[in-house]
């Protein structure tokens, strides 16, 4: 009896076996029609330590295998801009001289922004048109676009092929391949294995960063100040001003250098604009006064990749980055007699 129940119950589990195994087999042709399944697809933009100071350039991950009818999420991850973009963005058609912008600097970063902030394309993808989400940053008020998002979705309606998305603001060197896959292909990765490829990622920019922070801390001249650092011409950027605390004598000078892709500034006292202002030869207890938009990638706008400024009152002077000071560009010059 025993055996036999033994039996009994050993061959319900191989039916029991049999019966998954049918239900398996039965259950493919449904796993091909999951396939016409819409999926949605999460992608973060930017990645930034939570400082602030190590800031990548960078979808996570960098690559996603997409199916028609799929949505995908762009969600951005850092307090630095971004935008998510596919195509050429259309000829400038506003008049900025007659806005009254004649400054060549001004009216080149005014058409910049209204270009990055400028929706475009709808939320179905065809993989032709223009597509624009505007402006992205986790901090849009602090950055100063209130009006910047958050998410951008887009719905895959694009046929079988790869289209590259790009960030408008950082250029090629930021972006994505979307591969549009036939519907009868089967996925080749989950959406864990996306966000373990985007850690991965996130963590090779991270460490590249503080690389770069701890080797041009190491580099500096007495007296001068590092105005960020940039790692693979932008992949990474040090949002800091790197030895930002200095102190100097009355009459001594401080030099800072921008030898990133990234415009910035150095400015004491209240701001009065992007462009140089005061006298940075003799700067008082008081003053307002700016390097301005500087760096060695505005060279063809005539300005510098470096500027000295020269104290002449004893006093601390705290200064900071217009742009970033809100991911923590600031710092302070000590002047003693
Ligand atoms: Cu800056």
């Amino acid at each position: 009896m025993r055996s036999t129940g033994f039996v009994r119950r050993f061959q319900s589990l191989v039916i029991a076996l049999m019966v998954g195994a049918l239900a398996l087999a039965v259950g493919m042709p449904s796993s091909v029609a999951h396939a016409a399944e819409r999926h949605t697809w999460q992608v973060t933009v930017g990645v930034q330590t939570a400082n602030g100071a190590i800031s990548g350039m960078a979808f996570t991950p960098s690559q996603i295998f997409v199916k028609a009818g799929d949505t995908i999420v762009w969600t951005v991850g850092s307090k630095e801009i971004h935008t998510v973009t596919f195509g050429t963005p259309p000829a400038d058609t506003d008049d900025e001289d007659a806005e009254g912008i004649t400054n060549p600097i001004l009216n080149a970063f005014e058409e910049l922004i209204e270009q990055f902030s400028t929706p475009a394309g709808g939320s179905s993808f065809d993989g032709v048109s223009y597509y624009n989400s505007g402006l992205m940053t986790t901090t849009p008020e602090a950055a100063g676009f209130p009006q910047a998002i958050q998410q951008y979705a887009l719905t895959i309606n694009a046929p079988v092929g790869d289209y590259t998305f790009y960030c408008l603001v950082h250029g090629p060197i930021m972006s994505q391949i979307v591969h549009v896959i036939p519907s009868d292909q089967p996925y080749p990765f989950t959406q864990a294995q996306y966000n373990a490829q985007a850690a991965q990622q996130r963590g090779h920019i991270f460490a590249q960063g503080w690389q770069a922070y701890a080797q041009t801390v190491a580099g500096l001249a007495p007296n001068t100040v590092s105005v960020g650092a940039s790692v693979d011409a932008g992949q990474a950027d040090v949002m800091r001003f790197l030895r930002p605390n200095t102190a100097i004598k009355v009459g001594d000078s401080v030099t800072f250098t921008n030898t990133t892709m990234d415009p910035h500034t150095v400015t004491i006292g209240v701001e009065q604009g992007i462009l140089q202002y005061g006298d940075l030869n003799n700067v008082r207890q008081g003053d307002n006064v700016s390097s301005g938009l500087f760096g060695a990638a505005f060279a063809g706008f005539g300005l510098p990749s470096a500027v000295t400024f020269r104290f002449t009152q004893p006093g601390v002077y705290p200064y900071y980055c217009v742009f970033h000071d809100y991911m923590g560009m600031v710092g302070t010059i000590t002047v003693t007699h």
